[in-house]
């Protein structure tokens, strides 16, 4: 044991009437919603990253947070490992997620970071053996060091592209020996800050062979976990490659890969490329391609990824909706892609705002899964559609153009429009929430 959470108990549900800042109100994993476990429909994640490898800077100001742990070499590295199952531990979260620049030290070499990274995965798997939480998705950090600079596999120089194979490959083998669930490929600085030094069809070209050549090595390993592409439209550079949801899915028809790869959907990303995020989600869910949420929300007048905690669960509630709709997750899960404010120094900071983020969206998850089996929302939807149930609509979308416009004549087509019933259904909206 490590002492930096020392006198922090073990967080319990007690119930919205509890006055203890160290419980949860509204998460509890065994309590069964729609005929299983919220543990297991929530599916929560701890983001190794930003709770522990994150020193707290800004644009105007470094490092805030002094952790024990900081600092080189592979001693510090276990502790840091040490101490995020003991916060795993004390969440009673399922699974984490990481990059490979989280956990392990940056060698001199790639050789050397290889083995920095082979030497902490085995002291993770020997954590995951005896402690409860399991690894969501693994990655890789293809943005913060300076080679990634001008992009990893969009990069002008083959020598990046290389590097970003040879690390994507140790990653997706450490996730492997993880045992995750899936590898999250986030397009990082796979973008261009100006199109007057960027071949556009060449770099997309490269992203596309070296996605292909991603999944050709997952099966070769036998890899039974996601591929998921995580969609964000800019930051860090102007112009991201994986926009949106819909800019993926064309990308991945293009390259012949959208039954392999999922997306990963971000709030915050989402509301950076202009949609919603139940947007986001009901677009996947409907191609055939949802995978994973990252659950951070950004701050809506920053317009920037400020990757904070839900907080509001009215607003997550109608994306829990479209999740549920979806069927739910299967690999996927909630990570909370979150991280705490640069003030909140404090260890207890740490722990209540995943309580609070994952109170959040279990309250969120619970009024979309009451409003969802009361069928209220989805009969009214049914009624809107009914229509097109009759056999004579349905014959009319294998019709040629003409014969369509010609029936319009014949039978004297005269269309009456009906109310969308908006207010209505977000007064329905409001009774669950
Ligand atoms: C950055 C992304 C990143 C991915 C993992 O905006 O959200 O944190 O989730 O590389
Ligand atoms: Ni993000
Ligand atoms: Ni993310």
């Amino acid at each position: 044991m490590t002492d930096f959470f020392k006198n922090i108990p073990t967080i319990k549900y007690e119930g919205p009437g509890t006055s203890n800042e160290f419980a949860f109100r509204h998460y509890n994993p065994d309590e069964v919603v729609m005929g299983k476990r919220m543990e297991d429909h929530l599916r929560f994640a701890v983001a190794y990253w930003h709770s522990f490898a994150w020193p707290g800077g800004d644009p105007f100001g470094g490092q805030t947070f002094e952790r024990p742990w900081f600092g080189d070499g592979m001693a510090l590295a276990k502790m840091k490992a040490d101490v995020a199952f003991e916060m795993f531990d004390i969440l009673g979260t399922p699974f984490y997620a990481f990059h490979d620049a989280d956990a392990r030290p940056e060698g001199a070499t790639f050789a050397e970071s290889l083995r920095n990274l082979e030497e902490i995965v085995e002291y993770l798997a020997e954590k995951q053996a005896s402690h409860k939480a399991k690894l969501l998705w693994g990655t890789a950090n293809l943005f913060s060091h300076r080679r990634w600079m001008s992009g990893a596999a969009t990069n002008p120089d083959p020598e990046v592209y290389a590097y970003a194979a040879a690390t994507v490959k140790s990653c997706l083998d450490a996730t492997m020996k993880l045992g995750g669930q899936n590898y999250v490929l986030w397009g990082g600085r796979e973008g261009y800050e100006t199109l007057l030094n960027t071949d556009l069809a060449q770099e997309r070209a490269h992203a596309g062979r070296f996605l292909q050549s991603v999944v050709e090595y997952k099966h070769k390993i036998g890899f039974q976990g996601a591929i998921l592409i995580e969609p964000k439209p800019q930051e860090p550079s102007k112009h991201q490659y994986d926009y949106d949801v819909a800019t993926v899915y064309g990308f991945l028809k293009d390259f012949g890969l959208e039954k392999e790869v999922q997306v990963n959907i971000e709030q915050g990303h989402a509301i950076l490329a202009g949609h919603s995020f139940e947007h986001e989600i009901a677009l996947a869910a409907s191609l055939g391609i949802f995978g994973s949420i990252d659950m951070n929300r950004n701050d809506y007048q920053s317009g920037w990824d400020t990757d904070q905690f839900p907080n509001n669960h009215a607003e997550k509630a109608v994306a829990f909706y479209e999740i549920i709709r979806a069927g739910g997750y299967t690999k996927g899960g909630t990570n909370f892609d979150a991280k705490i404010r640069r003030q909140s120094l404090d260890p207890e900071d740490l722990i209540l705002a995943h309580v609070g983020g994952m109170d959040t969206c279990a309250r969120a998850f619970k009024a979309a899964a009451a409003l969802f089996e009361a069928d209220a929302l989805e009969a009214k939807r049914r009624e809107r559609y009914a229509g097109w149930q009759s056999a004579e609509a349905k014959a009319m979308l294998n019709q040629p153009l003409e014969a369509v416009a010609a029936s319009v004549l014949a039978q004297n087509i005269n269309p009456q429009p009906r109310s969308g019933r908006q207010e209505r259904l977000e007064n329905l909206w409001n009774d669950y929430i």
